[in-house]
Formats: structure tokens, C-alpha cells, sequence
């Protein structure tokens, strides 16, 4: 008779995405609650993740976050952006608030579908970086099994 080892163990839970460039990525979306839908608009890709089935995907991401930010129409945006938030930070400082954060271009994962009362949080940074930079960083990230111990 074998022992029974339970699944996922070797998952790494994570609160920012990272993806090597240039290596297809397959995404597995689950829900446990509502529909949800991840939309990820800098890579034009949205999925429904539906109670009861795994929907599923895949892309290559072929620009890394460091060369997005470095793309001169990237610097134009950003730097327009921070213009509005300097000049909205102005009536904030002065109302006694704290000042925005100059704002820096990521990619990012949002639900796209009006699931619920957490709908507003639900939004995750994704980092496209070289291959070495994930594999060092996908090292230091614990497992489940390490997590719950
Ligand atoms: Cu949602």
C-alpha cells in the first residue's frame, strides 16, 4: 500500500508575479468563490476563473518591466503622470494629507469582473525579467510545505 503525499506542497505562494521573458508561460486560473476574470491589459490577455474548472491560457512575454520603463513613449506617459500627481499632491499637502508616490511603470494582474466586496484589492504587480533574475528569485521564495510548518 503507498502513502498518500499531498499535493502541492512544492507551490510558492506569491504576492507579486514574476515571469521569465521570453518563455511561454501557462496560466491555470481557478476560483473557490465567484467568477472572477484576470486581466492583465499591458499584455492584452484576460481569462475568466470559474468555480468547479480550471480555464486556461498561455503567452510569452518578450519585453521585460525594465526595458518597458526604458522605452522613450513609457518615459513620456510616466512622466506626465507624475506631473498630474505633483500638481494633485499640492491640495493634498496642503489639506494636512501625505503627498502621492511618484508613480513607475509595472505590468499588472487585476480582476476584471465585478466579483465582490474585495473586487477593489483584487490587483497584483507582475515583473518580466531575464531568466537568471527568475530562477534567482523563484529560489528564494518558500514552499507551502515551509510556509505552514
Ligand atoms: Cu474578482
Amino acid at each position: 500500500m503507498t502513502q498518500q503525499i499531498p499535493t502541492g506542497l512544492d507551490d510558492v505562494i506569491v504576492q507579486e508575479l514574476h515571469l521569465p521573458v521570453g518563455r511561454e508561460i501557462i496560466f491555470k486560473m481557478r476560483s473557490q468563490d465567484v467568477l472572477h476574470s484576470a486581466y492583465m491589459p499591458h499584455f492584452r490577455a484576460q481569462m475568466n476563473c470559474v468555480p468547479g474548472m480550471i480555464t486556461e491560457f498561455a503567452f510569452t512575454p518578450v519585453i521585460t518591466t525594465d526595458e518597458m520603463r526604458q522605452k522613450p513613449d513609457m518615459i513620456a506617459k510616466v512622466k506626465k503622470i507624475n506631473k498630474i500627481r505633483v500638481e494633485k499632491s499640492k491640495a493634498l499637502v496642503a489639506n494636512g494629507e501625505e503627498a502621492l508616490e511618484p508613480y513607475t511603470f509595472d505590468y499588472l494582474l487585476l480582476c476584471n469582473k465585478i466579483c465582490g466586496a474585495s473586487h477593489y484589492n483584487m490587483q497584483m504587480k507582475i515583473i518580466v525579467e531575464t531568466p537568471e533574475e527568475y530562477e534567482k528569485w523563484i529560489a528564494q521564495q518558500p514552499t507551502f510545505a515551509q510556509v505552514i510548518q
